[in-house]
């Protein structure tokens, strides 16, 4: 489909608007312009090779004209070739794989919350700091207390966000609710600020009949059509090639929205990354490919996953302005994806931003990372480099928060989470029948035949069912 528009549509207007004289008509070579231009080639694949060959045949002159020392005119020193016009240098220089100094990193505030008096940015009113704030403290308890009762044997599974609470709010505070969410499986703060209550996360992480994944999915794989947030799902990437299709389908019906994709550096190492990055860069899609770059995937740390300067270099490759901020500053974040969402829908083209952080936690409640990193590693960016702390910091500078609401929003938020999961825990699992339906409009004759099979089974092995799960 991808080449099908490129010779249809884009490449067409974009060859059209940077490569005037490609298109001119094929040249005699006694046409006196040929040896300086030798790019003035038809637009056939034939007309193209054999332009090629008589290219490097006037290569050959231009060559032998220096041999002679006659001076060398601008015009001769570059050529159109495809995709525009290249200079040309008889210097043999390769471009090093890696710069001398790494990509700058935006960065507002620094630790104590204080933001440099020289930096201009968008400012956050009280109400949305406020509930930024309190939002990072909720994201906070909902792990301590789910990965609590993973623990206890409660749920089967579960990740925390801990570290990177002010990329998972500030980036969903930057964003409209007419936004498509499509997440990795680290960011269910995006989908706390748009208003998934504590009892959602309960009910999916419990797989019960409220659940709106109706219990078909492991814990943590959140998904809400109300709010726009696609549900995850865990092979890496694949969120991301269906995110330049959903932005592009927002082109085409000239919405004021885009699509957010979140991924983690991991992710980067699947072929989807980088057919995403081109195919929407090719086709202009308002997309936001938000990297949460933790250093970390599962017990493969980023020098073992490439040898690039991280990801942000990795935009400009594909076309595609990038932009590294950092991940723990909640202010910088936020701003970024600010001036991202508006560049993505305005002009119509995907952007790139890096968000540097640390994983704090274990990746899951399946990993041990004491096994594979220093404890101390954890504990410098734990207490060292805190999102949170940071961001409290600075609004309590701007007179906004107090140690007094701080205990109050604790301890009302530890009492809402445990009513909820009490309430998960209690209700009833979805139905048998659940599993065999929503696929298909009209289900196929061998659904029916498996869900037979499966509850006679259950009639002659009644004691290997749930009992909680109504047949
Ligand atoms: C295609 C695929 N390969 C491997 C895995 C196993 N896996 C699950 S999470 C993960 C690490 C991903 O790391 P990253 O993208 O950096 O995200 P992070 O966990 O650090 O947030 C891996 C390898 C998978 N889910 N899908
Ligand atoms: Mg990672």
């Amino acid at each position: 489909m991808a080449a099908w528009f490129t010779r249809s549509g884009n490449i067409a207007h974009h060859v059209k608007r940077n490569m005037g004289s490609f298109l001119r008509p094929a040249p005699t070579l006694s046409d006196s312009s040929w040896s300086r231009s030798p790019a003035c080639l038809g637009n056939s694949p034939a007309l193209l090779w054999a332009g090629r060959l008589e290219s490097t045949r006037a290569q050959k002159l231009v060559d032998s004209d220096s041999e002679n020392d006659a001076p060398l005119r601008d015009d001769d020193q570059a050529i159109d070739f495809p995709g525009g016009r290249v200079m040309l240098t008889s210097e043999m220089q390769f471009i090093p794989g890696y710069p001398q100094q790494r990509v700058h990193c935006y960065h507002l505030m620094n630790n104590d919350g204080q933001t440099n008096m020289c930096s201009s940015f968008e400012q956050v009113s009280k109400e949305v700091a406020v509930k930024m704030y309190s939002d990072m403290i909720t994201l906070q308890i909902m792990d301590t207390i789910f990965y609590e009762a993973q623990r206890q044997g409660r749920i089967s599974f579960y990740l925390t966000s801990v570290g990177e609470e002010a990329i998972n709010i500030a980036s969903a505070a930057a964003l409209s609710p007419d936004d498509i969410v499509m997440a990795q499986y680290r960011e269910p703060g995006v989908l706390l600020w748009r208003g998934f209550t504590l009892q959602e996360f309960a009910n999916q992480c419990f797989g019960n009949k409220a659940d709106c994944g109706k219990g078909r999915q492991m814990p943590i794989h959140y998904g809400s059509k109300k709010l726009n947030y696609f549900t995850v799902s865990s092979p890496l990437a694949t969120q991301l090639p269906q995110a330049v299709g959903a932005a592009y389908s927002l082109k085409m019906d000239n919405k004021d929205a885009c699509v957010v994709a979140y991924f983690g550096d991991g992710s980067t190492s699947e072929g989807d990354f980088h057919a995403s990055l081109n195919f929407a860069a090719v086709m202009e899609a308002p997309v936001i490919f938000l990297c949460r770059n933790n250093g970390w995937a599962i017990s493969t740390p980023t020098s073992e996953q490439f040898r690039s300067d991280g990801i942000v270099v990795k935009g400009p490759a594909y076309g595609i302005q990038s932009i590294r901020v950092d991940g723990n500053d909640a202010l910088a974040v936020h701003n970024a994806v600010r001036a991202a969402r508006q560049m993505a829908i305005h002009e119509q083209r995907p952007i790139l931003v890096e968000a540097l952080t640390y994983r704090v936690g274990h990746h899951s409640t399946s990993d041990d990372s004491t096994k594979y990193r220093p404890v101390d590693e954890v504990k410098h960016w734990e207490m060292g480099q805190n999102p949170v702390n940071r961001f409290r910091k600075w609004v309590e500078r701007n007179g906004w928060w107090s140690e007094e609401d701080e205990s109050q929003l604790r301890s009302s938020i530890r009492k809402q989470l445990l009513q909820a999961i009490q309430v998960a825990e209690k209700m009833e699992k979805p139905p048998l029948a659940d599993l065999f339906s929503d696929v298909y409009d009209v289900p196929p004759s061998i659904l029916f035949e498996q869900e037979q099979q499966l509850r006679e089974t259950i009639k002659r092995h009644p004691q290997d069912y749930p009992s909680d799960v109504p047949v």
